[in-house]
């Protein structure tokens, strides 16, 4: 039995905090979508993911919990690319995380903003995520010293995009893929709920952050670098004419709109492999 307590002791011995920066990432990535990718595939190449999505580091103790956030609808294709690149970046990360489709049910008008803040209450009623991570279903980072976990200020991911000629489009661009603490996030009341259809929420955002005395922090300029898969514009999510008054107004709106004022309806949520499904009845625009 003297033994066997000496053998209890070593396997138990409490794992080092996982290291800030850590010491299997390869830096650029070769990124590219020629030929179709499979779930199977996926599955296949991630087998230490476990059910839902998710994965904590088995050799270091993460300090905190992160929770992935992708708004969704009729993508499918996009996805099994995000889950193939991701998962192992991820990994090479050291992040303990959770990835959450927030999948919008029906074919009325789409609500990116609204479908981040159902994600963050839904991931909260699973695990006590400490880090959101909201990002769009067709990017991928270029580069895995983007870590993805969280800062002192509300995190810019996605900086340089092929799309803009790898340059930030606006001094104020918070779009694409973007991280804010729980802290973070309710501080600014969570994320509008009523930009329906195309553009302007990420700004709102953006206005929410500094109106509150944050900042936005980014990476280095040749490390945030992403390729968005390409797509057309989706039906159901037209530009929305409101976007430039709305954007106008945060200051007065954030109060009353947010993660205060939500409501929805979960119509389906299962755990696949690679990640948590959640269908969401979000409504449709006044
Ligand atoms: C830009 C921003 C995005 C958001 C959007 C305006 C970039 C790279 N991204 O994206 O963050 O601010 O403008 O709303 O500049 N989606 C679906 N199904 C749909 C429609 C949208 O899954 O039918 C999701 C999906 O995750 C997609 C995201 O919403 O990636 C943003 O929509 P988009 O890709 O059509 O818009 P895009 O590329 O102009
Ligand atoms: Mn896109």
């Amino acid at each position: 039995s003297a033994k066997l307590e000496l053998n209890s002791t070593v396997t138990e011995k409490p794992l080092l905090p996982c290291p800030d920066a850590p010491p299997g990432l390869v830096g650029r990535l070769l990124i590219e979508f020629g030929s179709l990718m499979s779930m199977e595939r996926v599955q296949r190449e991630n087998p230490d993911v476990t059910e839902g999505g998710r994965y904590t580091p088995p050799d270091c103790q993460p300090k905190e919990k992160v929770a992935i956030i992708i708004p969704f609808r009729h993508r499918e294709n996009h996805l099994k690319y995000w889950l193939h690149y991701l998962h192992p970046i991820l990994r090479r990360q050291k992040v303990a995380y959770g990835i959450y489709i927030i999948n919008q049910f029906g074919e009325d008008t789409f609500n990116r903003a609204k479908l981040l803040n159902v994600g963050f209450l839904e991931a909260m009623k699973e695990a006590d995520y400490d880090c959101f991570i909201f990002s769009d279903v067709d990017l991928i980072p270029m580069d895995d010293r983007n870590l993805y976990r969280c800062y002192e200020q509300p995190r810019h991911f996605a900086i340089a995009m092929d799309k803009f000629g790898f340059r930030l489009p606006y001094a104020g661009y918070f779009g694409g893929v973007s991280g804010l603490s729980k802290g973070q996030f309710l501080k600014i009341n969570g994320f509008p709920n009523e930009y329906w259809g195309w553009g302007g929420e990420d700004d709102d955002i953006y206005n929410r952050i500094t109106l509150n005395g944050m900042k936005i922090s980014r990476p280095d300029i040749r490390i945030g670098r992403y390729r968005m898969i390409k797509h057309e514009r989706d039906k159901h999510n037209e530009p929305n004419p409101q976007r430039f008054t709305k954007i106008q107004n945060t200051k007065m709106t954030m109060k009353k709109d947010g993660i205060n004022s939500l409501h929805y309806r979960v119509i389906h949520s299962a755990k696949y492999p690679m990640y948590t499904n959640i269908t969401v009845d979000i409504g449709k625009p006044p």
